[in-house]
């Protein structure tokens, strides 16, 4: 697999990051390493970080006067091509202070979705990630830009009377609808792909990017999963069979991570990959413990699950990386303040066997058991059944099969459906 950012040329840029006054110095300190991580995912290094502590925001530039020039100067002496602020900026602002420091200007939203078109590889990704870039810029069309009727084919594109920007606009409303249209398509062949999958139980690896799902992933299944120290190695789902202690057949996917102030563009283009998530029985969220700002992660993980509207589901918090943490004593904390949390190392193959008991856990918790006549004239049926759960008891009688199975409450009402002639 190649990897387009490091193919660029490393643009050197400043962070800044905007913070109220009295912000806790240590959180702004793991914000602008962050957005650090994130410049340095998509070809950027950093060479200064700047905080501007403000008592009131400043629409026009975001950052007061005296600091402009601050920028300013440190850009000439620097050679800096580019400056990332760790907020998002309104059009107005960037085009102020383009204007001003005569560089680039980037926002988070704007960076991250520079790292997802480079990182897309599927066409599903691809996709999504356009959308959500058009839907970026939209609103941040400025009377300078007006290379879009060349972008996009210039078919039918100055209608009369229209203005630049607004011909613009139509070309990208056009081709938002074309590329909804695309989804849709693919929509419909992940569904096709899906058929016959969806008795069985469901488990969805999520959490922050870098925590180490796709490496678990491989660690449980063999999936072969691209994984990488950097932010957003995976922007596809992938999905493996698993078998769990006592035979039980189960589904595992691995997902797009989640970041803080993900943009809202993004997370409702990335619905479709997001389905293996929305639609879990268990999810298992992954931390990685080795960062110092993993609580934060864990929240910002909550509320870009409640934000897809994915709730009350069952979920296994698993505490990665425990290898690179030094202090046992860290460690004992945190099982007792989390008393239902698995630490483990998904690198180093450790406690694997104690997380895929808590996954076992939680596929009994949610299934119930039946038992089920099937007369042999029905034999044909009993494969489905050996797929729709985990048959705990085959007995054949005079008159029929008795097969008694545990199956989960999502697949109940399927499972009444099709067996209840035969139910007991
Ligand atoms: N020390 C240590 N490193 C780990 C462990 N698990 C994963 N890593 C490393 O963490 C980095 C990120 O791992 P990935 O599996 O790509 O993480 P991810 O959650 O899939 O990340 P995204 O797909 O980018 O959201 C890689 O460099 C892994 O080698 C672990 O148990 N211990
Ligand atoms: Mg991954």
């Amino acid at each position: 697999m190649t990897d387009n950012s490091t193919e660029k040329k490393k643009e050197i840029a400043i962070a800044i990051a905007v913070v109220p006054k009295g912000t806790n110095r240590q959180l702004v300190k793991e914000h602008l390493d962050e957005l650090e991580f994130l410049a340095d995912t998509a070809g950027a290094e950093i060479i200064a970080k700047i905080v501007q502590e403000l008592q009131r925001k400043v629409p026009a530039t975001a950052i007061g006067s005296g600091k402009v020039q601050e920028v300013k100067q440190l850009i000439e002496e620097s050679h800096a091509t580019c400056v990332i602020f760790d907020d998002d900026l309104t059009p107005m602002q960037v085009r102020n202070l383009e204007k001003e420091l005569e560089v680039k200007i980037l926002d988070r939203s704007g960076l991250i979705l520079d790292i997802f078109a480079s990182r897309a590889r599927t066409v599903e990704a691809r996709t999504q990630v356009e959308l959500a870039q058009l839907k970026y810029m939209m609103p941040r069309l400025t009377r300078m830009w007006t290379h879009l009727s060349k972008q996009y084919g210039g078919v039918g594109t100055k209608g009369p009377g229209e203005t630049q920007i607004e011909t613009d606009r139509r070309l990208i409303r056009d081709r938002i609808n074309r590329l909804e249209d695309k989804m849709a398509t693919i929509d419909i062949q992940k569904e096709q792909q899906r058929k016959g999958r969806e008795l069985l139980h469901r488990f969805a690896l999520i959490g922050y990017t870098n925590s180490g799902k796709s490496t678990l992933m491989n660690a449980l299944t063999h999936a072969e999963v691209y994984a990488e120290n950097k932010l957003f190695a995976t922007l596809d789902t992938t999905v493996r069979s698993l078998s769990l202690p006592g035979g039980q057949q189960v589904l595992l996917s691995d997902t797009v991570g989640f970041i803080r102030k993900l943009p809202t563009h993004l997370i409702a283009s990335f619905k479709s990959t997001l389905y293996e998530t929305i639609e879990a029985d268990t999810l298992i969220h992954v931390v990685d413990i080795s960062n110092p700002a993993f609580r934060e992660h864990i929240e910002t993980v909550e509320k870009t699950l409640s934000d897809i509207s994915v709730h009350s589901h069952d979920t296994i918090l698993v505490f990665n990386k425990i290898d690179a943490v030094e202090d046992p004593e860290i460690l004992h904390a945190l099982e007792l303040e989390f008393p239902n949390c698995v630490l483990i190392s998904a690198q180093k193959k450790i406690h694997l066997d104690a997380l895929l008991h808590k996954m076992k856990e939680s596929f009994e918790r949610q299934s119930a058991l039946y038992t089920v006549a099937i007369p042999y004239s029905h034999s044909n049926i009993i494969g489905q059944l050996y797929d729709a759960g985990e048959v705990i008891e085959r007995h054949d009688t005079d008159e029929a099969i008795m097969i008694s199975i545990r199956t989960t409450q999502e697949k109940r009402d399927w499972f009444r459906r099709k067996f209840e002639q035969f139910l007991q």
